[in-house]
């Protein structure tokens, strides 16, 4: 692929935007390069991504300005929808997957971001939906999770004035879980990636659609949601060994590849 690198270690595996004469920018090819790699992780093997930007300026510029300059209300609905099926993919993807974001996260670098179930940035990082000035919406599910994922007010204030934000006012408004120095972002995402394949995979697949999928529906539907994820851990591999593993005082050994039972 020409602008995404993909490295599985062990169990978990960092996904780079590889674009960085335009800040990685998200064009047509790279949108549909991304599509391609998500969609063949292994996920028999991989139990948590990272998804980062190459150099040490940006994670995702947004999506590329020259190519959306030029088109029309038809191509610009098909060019929302392209991103918004591909971050779509990100979200309901089974594995977790933690966004690394290693500079600016603009526009649809910010809903990129979005899309990931984790965010930890740099300090150098800088963030903004600054599409008003563009003369265009968020389109890439900007409207929709920065309202979920901070306050509506906030995300309103955002999305209106375009201002964009540094890393501590991310931080401060739960749009990112943790700041680091520039040189220890990767090795933390990385490291909190290791945490999570360790372990169990079924366990940790059931929590994501438990989570996503409860806060789509109201409280009485969602326990539910949750209850049937409960249940279907019980008589796997992983709920036998962890649960004997504490009575007999061992240490439970994660399944090398994932499978159902
Ligand atoms: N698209 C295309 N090229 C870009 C983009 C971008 N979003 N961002 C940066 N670049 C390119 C520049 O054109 C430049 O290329 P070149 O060297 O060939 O001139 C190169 O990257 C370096 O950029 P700068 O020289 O501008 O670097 P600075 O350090 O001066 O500035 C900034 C960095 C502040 C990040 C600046 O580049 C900037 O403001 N970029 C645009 C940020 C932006 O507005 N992003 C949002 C875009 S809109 C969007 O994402 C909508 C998503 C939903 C789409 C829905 C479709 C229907």
């Amino acid at each position: 692929m020409a602008f995404i690198q993909y490295e599985v270690k062990d169990m978990i595996a960092v996904l780079t935007i590889d674009r960085p004469k335009a800040l990685n920018a998200l064009n047509s090819a790279v949108l549909d390069e991304l599509d391609a790699a998500i969609s063949a992780i292994d996920l028999n093997t991989v139990r948590a991504l990272v998804i980062t930007g190459a150099g040490e300026r940006s994670f995702v510029a947004g999506a590329d300005i020259g190519e959306m300059s030029k088109l029309t209300k038809a191509e610009g609905e098909a060019f929302g929808k392209k991103g918004n099926d591909v971050f779509r993919k990100i979200e309901t993807l089974p594995i977790p997957v933690i966004a690394a974001i290693n500079g600016f996260a603009l526009g649809g670098g910010n809903e990129l971001a979005m899309s990931c179930d984790i965010r930890l940035c740099s300090d150098t990082a800088v963030f903004g939906q600054p599409e008003v000035g563009l003369g265009i919406t968020p389109g890439f599910g900007g409207t929709q999770r920065l309202a979920r994922l901070v306050s509506p007010g906030m995300a309103k204030q955002l999305i209106y004035t375009g201002r964009n934000i540094k890393a501590d006012e991310a931080l401060r408004i739960g749009l990112v879980n943790a700041v680091y120095p520039l040189e220890e972002l990767l090795p933390a995402a990385e490291k909190m990636a290791v945490t999570i394949a360790r372990n169990a995979p079924i366990a940790v697949r059931a929590c994501k659609q438990a989570i996503n999928e409860g806060l789509e529906v109201g409280m009485d539907e969602a326990i539910v949601i949750e209850e049937k994820l409960f249940g279907s851990c019980f008589e796997t591999h992983d709920q036998i060994e962890g649960m004997g593993c504490f009575m007999s005082r061992e240490k439970p050994k994660p399944k090398a590849v994932f499978t159902n039972n």
